[in-house]
């Protein structure tokens, strides 16, 4: 499959309530890497394997939650298509000038039926991974990885009203496969739906809520299940609070650990899962399943999980 149009999801914009615990949090604890801290204060983060710039930005506000979130796109050639596609959908364009976000070029930003902001580039500027591009090596130097590990930004999981107009866009516009789906037992409604443009189980996915415009989690990559339980360890020296795991989900069959930051954001950390391609059936658990659906080793679903978002 040549990777065409949305590549990934290259940038998530999250609210904090205190920048000074947030920082300790995302930089210390989780191990994202610090570039940059722009003229607002807001803070920019990247994990070591990515090549871009940054991939997290932190804004301080009144309340947690998330502001926006970016897919990278192929080419301007594919951005402008989009833009084409998107205007067509129904949706109204915004359009942001190169710069006007920093190391970034030019955006196209929209809001989704779940309430969503959502924006597309094709450029931002790159800062490597420290291992260079000729002669690489395999892990960097001492320091660079550290925390969680985290190798990359990975997914989020979005809450939001409509998802059948999401899915529409997602699937017919943006041409991702629906790798997984959950539906009510009894009346086949979609309670969750999980778009994929890669090989990858998941590059976003949306939850059904009563409200739009929510946040249910931000995952980050780790390289082994054994890398997943030091994060838990890690969790535990900490006192970071831990929502779920290390367990595995039955959805994408990720090995996983949920946890919260200071200010009630859900974070993840996983490895694992399946490779996806496009020409293998969507599948679809229902809610008579949640349990296995959700966490695979208990099959128990959980209370905080199903309503705690922000
Ligand atoms: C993930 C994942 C649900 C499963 C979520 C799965 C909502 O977050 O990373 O695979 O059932
Ligand atoms: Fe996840």
């Amino acid at each position: 499959m040549a990777m065409k149009g949305l590549l990934r999801v290259g940038e998530v914009a999250l609210r904090v309530m205190d920048m000074d615990a947030a920082r300790d949090h995302y930089g210390r604890c989780i191990g994202l890497i610090e570039v940059m801290e722009d003229d607002l204060g807001q803070v920019y983060y990247k994990a070591w394997d990515e090549h871009d710039h940054h991939s997290l930005i932190l804004r301080q506000a009144d309340s947690p939650g998330i502001d926006y979130f970016a897919f990278k796109v192929s080419d301007e050639a594919a951005l402008v298509d989009l833009e084409d596609k998107v205007r067509n959908f129904g949706l109204s364009i915004e359009r942001i000038e190169a710069g006007v976000y920093p190391k970034s070029g030019r955006r196209i930003q929209f809001v989704l039926p779940s309430g969503h902001t959502m924006q597309l580039y094709a450029e931002k500027e790159q800062l490597g991974n420290t291992l260079g591009y000729r002669n690489p090596g395999v892990i960097p130097e001492e320091g660079v990885i550290r925390g969680m590990r985290p190798v990359r930004l990975d997914h989020c999981l979005l809450g939001g009203t409509d998802l059948d107009k999401n899915i529409e866009l997602f699937h017919k516009v943006f041409e991702m496969g629906i790798s997984e789906k959950l539906i009510h037992h009894e009346t086949n409604a979609v309670m969750a739906v999980f778009f994929s443009c890669s090989t990858k189980p998941h590059d976003v996915a949306f939850v059904l809520q009563p409200e739009p415009n929510m946040l249910h989690h931000v995952s980050f990559l780790l390289e082994s299940v054994s890398d997943v339980y030091h994060a838990a360890d890690w969790m535990g020296r900490n006192r970071i609070p831990i929502d779920v795991g290390p367990t595995r989900h039955g959805v994408t069959r990720g090995a996983t650990v949920y946890f919260f930051d200071p200010s009630g954001n859900r974070n993840e950390v996983f490895t694992g899962g399946y490779v996806y391609y496009p020409d293998v059936p969507t599948l679809v658990w229902d809610t008579s399943e949640l349990g296995q659906a959700t966490f695979a080793h208990d099959n128990t679903p959980r209370e905080s999980f199903l309503t705690v978002l922000t």
